[in-house]
């Protein structure tokens, strides 16, 4: 569904809500671009995939719901990152391994950047077992096996988004605990990904009815432009005991992680298109994986944690709402 069938279909949305009018992002005439009926095997659901481009290709590390409803990661590739999926049968991450027992429970919502220095592919996930979701990393050089590295602290953490370069020689991360019961951004560093410190708040979650008032949680990996880092997250509202997933973004000092330099004032992308407003889970949009190709920010997002989409907007309009 286009973002014209969108209006179309939905033009008393549109006659409500000035965001629907003049959308930013524009939806793939291909979504959903993956569903469970897409893959090799049996699965409940696809969604909330990590991206990057290697050799030419898109890659995708699908969160894969299996048919018991526990997540692995699996990958996809595709040569113009749209269409014409190829899955991986075997998982790049599985849960259940014996020496991992903070992930018995799934291996979700991963993300991944490349550090070139390292010349390896970093990926970050949601470790989930009977404690609660932790923040795990590991590393991979050809996608077909990856080395555990550490969890990054204790359980009830996710989120976590690697910054794909170093500052001062140190590994940047954002990452979502529950602190003091909120659950905002926060920024840690590393020397090796294994000792992390000096944290900081760097996003709140917004003020009460905002449409980031529940919680907030960092999505792609961060993508430095000529004006800073480039970041998108994720923001909840609840109404009435259901909640929205949407979609904002943030501008962050190319030499600090943890420095804002701007911040949407509203959200810039939100649920509408059936297969975001139905699903699993209804109302969301969840975006995990983004690239930039020409001039344009592919983001690549979970839709009701259901199926994974894609949606572009041009960069330079995105960093303007930011300024
Ligand atoms: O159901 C929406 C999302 O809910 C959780 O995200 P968060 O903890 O940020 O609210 C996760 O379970 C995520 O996988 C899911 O898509």
């Amino acid at each position: 569904m286009t973002n014209k069938d969108i209006t179309k279909h939905g033009a008393r949305h549109a006659k409500l809500d000035n965001c629907y009018r003049n959308p930013l992002f524009c939806r793939s005439e291909a979504n959903p671009i993956l569903t469970a009926r897409d893959l090799p095997f049996r699965a409940l659901a696809v969604l909330n995939p990590g991206a990057v481009e290697v050799d030419g290709q898109v890659l995708l590390l699908l969160r894969v719901e299996d048919v018991s409803g526990y997540s692995r990661i699996h990958v996809a590739r595709s040569d113009d990152g749209e269409t014409d999926w190829q899955v991986d049968e075997e998982p790049l991450l599985d849960y259940g391994l014996p020496d991992w027992r903070y992930e018995a429970w799934g291996c979700e919502d991963a993300r991944v950047v490349r550090i070139d220095e390292d010349d390896c592919w970093y990926i970050s996930y949601v470790a989930y077992s009977a404690v609660g979701p932790a923040v795990g990393l590991a590393r991979t050089t050809d996608f077909k096996t990856a080395d555990r590295i550490s969890l990054l602290g204790t359980t009830n953490d996710k989120d976590g988004v690697l910054f794909p370069a170093t500052f001062d020689g140190r590994y940047a991360i954002y990452h979502r605990p529950v602190t003091g019961g909120r659950q905002h951004i926060w920024s840690a560093y590393s020397p090796d990904l294994i000792h992390w410190g000096e944290p900081h708040c760097v996003l709140r979650e917004g003020d009460g009815p905002s449409w980031d008032g529940l919680k907030v949680g960092a999505g792609p990996p961060p993508i430095l432009t000529d004006r800073g880092w480039l970041v998108l997250y994720h923001g909840v509202k609840e109404y009435g005991g259901t909640l929205a997933y949407r979609v904002g973004a943030a501008l962050i000092d190319p030499d600090e992680a943890h420095v804002v330099l701007a911040r949407s004032r509203g959200a810039l992308f939100h649920p509408e298109a059936s297969y975001e407003v139905a699903g699993h889970v209804a109302n969301v949009v969840f975006p995990t994986g983004a690239i930039l190709r020409d001039g344009q920010i592919w983001m690549y997002y979970g839709a009701a944690d259901t199926y994974v989409c894609l949606a572009r907007a041009p960069l330079d309009d995105l960093l303007d709402l930011l300024e």
